[in-house]
């Protein structure tokens, strides 16, 4: 027999996934809508993923298996539907993929009956997450996440090293997973490793994050670039900085490409995270900058400071202050769905136009990184205003 409150709880998540999201209506900054609602929550797992429903073997009707957290998650836009591959992390720290899909883009985002897999090709491979997901003009679906192992050079005292290294698997329906051998690098470790949409001279093209250590990039650290010859034998050998770090920017310890840049006319848009030091701890936050088309690897434009930081109850969560995105779609209206976590626990969901995306990441005004200049270009944006707002009243005068 099915536990009786199952259907109780099943009917509360039923109303919470076919809740109607909205624009938030006291945010405005002309550039993307935000939404009231997170999109995916913890609550949207399915309860049959959490609990035993059967009365004999669960007559408490408890969670057996619960779920701690629903973020990060790669996003594709496929024959009129809105999917993510959300990093679904349990009770016990481990992050999983699963597919939620969604009509619209904004809400109603139900997950499949059962979360993704592929072969187990590696026994070191402890932990799984942040998946990026490109559709390759070579016509797969590539997804590249992070596979994390434990470091076994550390001391035996020593129970968090762990190595960061880029998972590399393929499909052609989300369903069906191939997983191919891990992207080597001359790096130690690796995150945030990215694929080029396109090819580039005939070969396949990565963002990478060369980093020494774990968490911090040490000598390492920037958006870096390389190519590679064969996806079956994954090998990038020579990464070249595109993006680095900088003093008192808002990507001054680390930063990492997020989702696949976007192609537009004026070129490739790419949607970054960065990442400052503060008294309270890491503070992520996303930017934008913009690739020629034809040299997806060279800066031509960059606005200065943030493009999504953690506002109000984005704050808080299980790492709070952190905004994190590695998933966007363009839709055939070019609409640009973002699709970013707030401190590690829920999805939310940012949506903007292609026209929107490359009229702020080209005339935004760079940062120019000291606060006394940063004053005269403000003054300048200032000086232009009154003078118009002069001129308007003088006409109204007239
Ligand atoms: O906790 C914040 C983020 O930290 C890592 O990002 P990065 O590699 O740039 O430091 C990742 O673990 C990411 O999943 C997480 O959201």
């Amino acid at each position: 027999m099915i536990h009786k409150r199952y259907y109780e709880l099943l009917s509360k998540q039923e109303d919470l996934i076919t809740r109607k999201n909205k624009k938030q209506e006291d945010f405005y900054n002309g550039i993307y809508d935000k939404y009231k609602y997170p999109i995916i929550t913890r609550h949207h797992v399915p309860i049959h993923w959490r609990f035993d429903l059967n009365e004999e073997t669960n007559p408490n009707f408890m969670e057996r298996l619960g779920i701690n957290a629903t973020f990060n998650p790669g996003a594709i836009y496929l024959g009129g539907k809105y999917y993510l591959v959300v990093r679904v992390e349990g009770l016990d720290r481990k992050s999983f993929f699963a597919i939620a899909e969604s009509d619209n883009g904004v809400d109603n985002f139900r997950f499949w009956d059962y979360p993704i897999t592929w072969e187990d090709v590696d026994k070191e491979e402890t932990n799984i997450y942040d998946m990026r997901l490109v559709s390759h003009e070579d016509g797969w679906i590539y997804g590249i996440y992070c596979s994390e192992s434990k470091d076994t050079s550390a001391s035996s005292s020593d129970t968090s090293s762990a190595v960061a290294q880029a998972g590399l698997v393929r499909t052609k329906d989300l369903r069906t997973w191939e997983r191919l051998p891990n992207i080597e690098t001359p790096s130690p470790q690796q995150r945030n490793v990215v694929l080029h949409g396109e090819f580039i001279d005939g070969k396949y093209g990565f963002y990478t994050r060369p980093q020494d250590g774990f968490i911090s990039t040490g000598s390492g650290g920037g958006i870096a670039f390389g190519l590679c010859e064969d996806i079956l034998k994954p090998v990038i050998e020579k990464e070249t900085l595109i993006d680095g770090r900088r003093y008192h920017t808002v990507y001054e310890v680390k930063n990492g490409q997020g989702p696949a840049p976007i192609k537009t006319e004026k070129g490739w848009i790419h949607v970054a995270h960065g990442v400052r030091n503060t008294a309270a701890g890491l503070r992520y936050v996303l930017y934008t900058f913009a690739t020629s088309l034809e040299k997806p690897f060279e800066i031509i434009s960059k606005p200065g400071g943030h493009f999504i930081a953690p506002y109000d109850g984005e704050r808080v969560g299980d790492v709070s202050n952190v905004i994190f995105c590695n998933g966007a779609v363009v839709n055939e209206k070019n609409e640009v769905f973002i699709y970013y976590a707030s401190s590690d626990t829920r999805i939310h969901v940012a949506v903007t136009t292609i026209e929107k995306l490359v009229d702020y990441t080209f005339n935004t005004p760079e940062d120019p990184f000291r606060s006394l200049e940063c004053v005269a270009q403000r003054s300048k944006l200032i000086e232009k205003n009154l003078d118009m707002l002069r001129e308007s009243k003088s006409c109204e005068a007239t």
